[in-house]
Order: C-alpha cells, then structure tokens, then sequence
C-alpha cells in the first residue's frame, strides 16, 4: 500500500464560528492551522477562504495572501476549492486556478446539500476542467455520488483530462450519497484502475470511514469542513487534533504517513 495521505480541509464555506469557535478564517489564522496540521502529519490543505465579515469568498487576492503564508510556513500541497459556497457563479468559483496551485477541487455534477443544490452542471465542469488544464492543475475529483466517477471518465473519453485521476468520495452530505462502508466499497470498485482515492466523511462518518480507508488502501480527508466535533458533544480543539488522531489510527494499523513529497510523488505531481 502506498503511504497515507492526509487532507485537512480547515475552512470550508459553510461552518461559523459560532458553531465552533476554534474554525480559523483570517489568512492568518488559516496558514497557522495548516502549519499546526503539517505539524501533525497533514501533507496537504483543501483550501477555502473568507472575507472580513467572516463570509466565504472566492476572492483571488485572499487566496493569494493566504496560500503565500502558508507557503512560509511549510511545504504542504495547497488545493484550493473550486466549490466555493453554494450560490456562486462559475467566474467567482474559478479565480483561485488561476494562482496556479497544485491541485484544486473539481465536482463532477450536482448534487442536493442540504437544503440547497451545489450546481455542477456540463457547462461548468468542462470549464473548470479545461481551465485547470491550462493552469497546469492537478484536479482532484470531489464525488458526492457514484455516477460523478463516470462523468470524470466522460471528461478523460473527450481528451480533456488523463487517467489515473485523483478522487475524493465526500460522503454523508444530506443529499448526496450515505456514509457507510458498504457504499464506500461500491465507489471504490467502480474506479478505473491505478486511480488514487480519499475520504471525507462528514459528521459522525469522518471516524469510521476514515478508518475504513485506511484499512482499503485509500486516502483519509479530515477537518472542521466536514466535521467539527472530536467525539458526540464535544467539539473539537483545532484541526490538528482531528489529523493527531488519523495518524494515531494508521500507526496502529501499520500504514504509514506521507510526507508531503512522498504524497506529491503518489498523485504524480512531481
Ligand atoms: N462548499 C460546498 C458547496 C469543494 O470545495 O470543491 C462545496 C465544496 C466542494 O466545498
Ligand atoms: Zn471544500
């Protein structure tokens, strides 16, 4: 099995700090977790930002500040998300590709969250698809349901992307597929072969599927984006402590963890 690699998604676009005090939302703030989760094993960052109000944006000079400080700090992989917060326009979404992070998010088709619609239409995917292509890239296909593996696939058959692709099976959104393990080994089986694959596991799914993943071979996704508790009622301190624990996990478990090179290497972007 490949070495693990840890994503730490610490922003995202929905949860406040009412929720959960310790959500960092400043550049500051942001770069200084995504230290502290390097610290703790993480080798890469799904990035969100927010505005002064604390509202999530996709505001290329924000990004820009942030992703600078994290780049002083250490030498994390940087994925910036392409999904923003439900509700924005395509042009909004796009504006961090083009800072040319590493990688960033690509959703390959729409899917209910919550009460809201997290539209990925055709239209959309191409264009990001397209535009990530010609940043130089690596998309990391976010899949809230099964069927997005094909349409990735439907994006490779047009010559607009090249297999093995990296996927992220976000899974527990209410509307999108459930997170049990038995769900898990469906999407896992309707890969291509050689393709790379994480977890996100949101709410109480992140423990169990993250374990899971482990186990498979796959990849694990952590972070107050997806879940902001450390056990039932009680939430957790920082990101950090969701990634400490992961790599608690793995070492029990006899995987080990990749550094942020090592991880490089098994996505293919270096
Ligand atoms: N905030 C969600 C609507 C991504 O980062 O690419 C979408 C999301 C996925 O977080
Ligand atoms: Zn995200």
């Amino acid at each position: 099995m490949d070495k693990l690699i840890i994503t730490v998604a610490i922003t995202g676009a929905e949860v406040t700090k009412e929720q959960n005090p310790n959500l960092p939302v400043t550049p500051e703030e942001i770069a200084e977790e995504a230290y502290r989760c390097y610290l703790a094993g993480a080798s890469m960052v799904h990035l969100h930002v927010r505005d002064k109000d604390g509202k999530p944006t996709q505001d290329k000079e924000i990004f820009k500040r942030t992703m600078e400080l994290i780049r002083e700090r250490c030498n994390i992989i940087i994925q910036v998300s392409t999904g923003g917060a439900v509700g924005m326009t395509k042009e909004e979404r796009i504006q961090p590709v083009y800072l040319r992070p590493e990688m960033a998010t690509l959703t390959t088709g729409t899917v209910n969250f919550g009460e809201d619609v997290f539209y990925n239409p055709p239209e959309y995917i191409e264009h990001f698809a397209v535009e990530m292509v010609k940043m130089g890239v690596k998309p990391e296909i976010e899949v809230f349901e099964v069927g997005m593996i094909e349409n990735a696939q439907r994006l490779v058959k047009r010559g607009i992307l090249k297999n093995p692709l990296h996927y992220d099976f976000v899974m527990g959104v209410p509307g999108g597929i459930p997170g049990t393990v038995k769900n898990l080994l469906h999407l896992v089986e309707s890969l291509p072969p050689n393709s790379t694959w994480s977890v996100a596991g949101i709410g109480r799914t992140e423990l169990p599927l993250a374990t899971a993943s482990i186990i498979l071979g796959g990849h694990v996704r952590v972070g107050f984006e997806d879940n902001i508790y450390y056990k039932k009622g009680v939430l957790a301190e920082s990101n950090a402590q969701l990634v400490e624990r992961v790599v608690r996990i793995a070492r029990e478990l006899d995987r080990e963890v990749a550094t942020p090179d090592e991880a490089r290497k098994i996505l293919g972007l270096i």
